[in-house]
């Protein structure tokens, strides 16, 4: 069985992949995991990424499990692994922006993919071992931002203390994943904040990472998680935005909003997708030119909800 999840992983993705890996172990099932990318300094804690290959070892896999991924491209360079599969699940909880897979368990009222994957695994009689629990762990307080963002549910919580209870390693998670930065992050914050914009009554703040700005903080993309989040806990802002081109030619942006602002909108204007408060694109463009294009949509975002 080939395991598979989105480019630039972040804590649910991993977290969710390297759990169903484990439970896959723990019934026989001999399997794989893949990810486009390494894993990011962060979440190297998590038990069993060693595992994470970009490429797998079987040339073929009869079955493909994907998860937290909402459309195929995110796949990045794994892709055509899971062509060969018979069947393709897909669990996620992502508002479906195109729908792969033959088999999706989708709910986008989770708040991760990890609470989707519990669920499962609660329903089968799985043995939740405590790395299994820190995995999904790592998922469900990455993605609701150590239950402080919206979409935490109470179901999201009483799902975590039972994985405390099962022997996940909260503490590793939140050290691991929230305070461990490398130098070269924090230098690369300063210059965002310095680099800063605001708009429309400073209810809009937008900032943009050059090349320059990467080489010279000797920062990589992997160094910005988060970062967009800082505009947005500016008392008046209700959307944020960060443009960033870690390498010449391809722009990254990362969208984030409070309450009813559709940033997943903007996203999708630009071929992009993502959750309401939480989404993200890329563009072939200057960067000039992108943050033009961007910020004219941003502004409509905000005149529209
Ligand atoms: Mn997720």
């Amino acid at each position: 069985m080939l395991i598979g999840t989105h480019l630039n992983p972040d804590g649910d993705a991993l977290g969710s992949a390297l759990a169903m890996s484990h439970y896959l172990d723990q019934i026989g099932v001999q399997n794989e995991v893949v990810c486009h990318h390494v894993p990011p300094r962060n979440l190297r804690f998590l038990p069993g990424v060693d595992r994470l290959r970009q490429q797998p070892k079987e040339e073929k896999h009869d079955l493909g499990i994907l998860l937290d991924l909402d459309s195929s491209d995110r796949l990045g360079n794994t892709a055509p692994y899971f062509a060969p599969c018979e069947r393709v699940i897909v669990i996620d909880h992502h508002v479906p922006h195109e729908a792969p897979g033959d088999l999706r368990v989708i709910d986008t009222s989770a708040p991760a993919t990890a609470v989707i994957l519990y669920r499962l695994l609660r329903d089968l009689d799985a043995a939740i071992t405590p790395a299994m629990a820190t995995c999904l762990l790592a998922g469900i307080v990455t993605d609701t931002g150590s239950f402080r963002f919206r979409n935490t549910t109470p179901e999201s919580m009483v799902i975590s203390a039972a994985l405390l209870d099962l022997g996940g390693d909260l503490t590793a998670v939140s050290e691991e994943i929230f305070q461990s930065k490398s130098l070269a992050s924090v230098r690369l914050l300063g210059r965002m904040l310095e680099a800063m914009r605001l708009e429309s009554n400073d209810q809009i703040a937008w900032s943009a990472l050059t090349i320059q700005d990467f080489e010279e903080a000797h920062a990589r993309d992997e160094d910005t998680e988060g970062f967009v989040n800082e505009m947005l806990f500016i008392t008046s802002v209700q959307i944020s935005a960060l443009l960033r081109e870690p390498k010449a030619g391809k722009i990254r942006c990362s969208l984030r909003s409070r309450g009813e602002f559709d940033v997943a909108s903007v996203a999708r204007a630009f071929g992009g997708g993502g959750h309401v408060n939480a989404a993200g694109c890329t563009f072939d463009l200057p960067m000039a030119e992108a943050q033009s294009l961007l910020v004219e949509k941003l502004k409509t975002c905000l005149g529209s909800s």
